[in-house]
């Protein structure tokens, strides 16, 4: 640790959010993202809504992590999606987003086995081993959630729910920092 790097506990701002993450290990980024208490306020510079579609904006891409901010406006939903092998963690950050998690059973067809709400500052962790799942904005105005992934995550599996097949998406960006 660096003699002038911030105990988890005093982070506040994005910045030291960064910091925090690219001198720290996967293992600490758990406690990192649910110490760090941020703002909508914080998030102006990366903030795009658009009416088609949830926005993904990223703050940071490194090798380790990735970092974006999800802009949704009412009634918007993600895909049923993996997350390709890597660790999410989802921070509500404005809004009320709905999480449905969904498992394989034995003919391989997906079953919802969970549902949650998250309000600002809660954190929903997701890894392939739990199953898929969707996230919806429930709230009635825009919401804005910040994810994390590690490492960063370029392609992931969703479930198409016409054709009931898994189709592999390359992920892509609305905005970059
Ligand atoms: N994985 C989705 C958001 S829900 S975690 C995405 O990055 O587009
Ligand atoms: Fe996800």
């Amino acid at each position: 640790m660096n003699s002038d790097q911030k105990p988890i506990e005093n982070l506040q701002t994005l910045d030291d959010l960064i910091t925090a993450l690219s001198e720290g290990e996967r293992t600490t980024y758990n406690h990192i993202i649910h110490s760090i208490k941020l703002e909508p306020n914080d998030f102006e510079t990366y903030s795009h809504w658009s009416t088609d579609c949830y926005t993904r904006n990223c703050i940071v891409d490194t090798e380790k992590f990735e970092l974006i901010l999800i802009c949704w406006c009412e009634g918007h939903k993600t895909p049923i999606h993996d997350h390709g092998g890597e660790e999410c963690w989802v921070k509500v950050i404005d809004g009320e987003l709905e999480e449905v998690i969904y498992k394989k059973n034995e003919e391989e067809e997906l079953l919802p086995v969970r549902l949650s709400v998250s309000k600002a500052n809660q954190v929903t962790y997701m890894k392939d081993f739990m199953g898929f799942h969707s996230l919806e904005n429930i709230s009635n105005k825009k919401s804005m959630s910040l994810h994390l992934y590690a490492k960063p995550i370029r392609k992931c599996t969703i479930f198409d729910e016409d054709s009931k097949t898994f189709i592999n998406k390359e992920m892509a960006y609305h905005t970059t920092a």
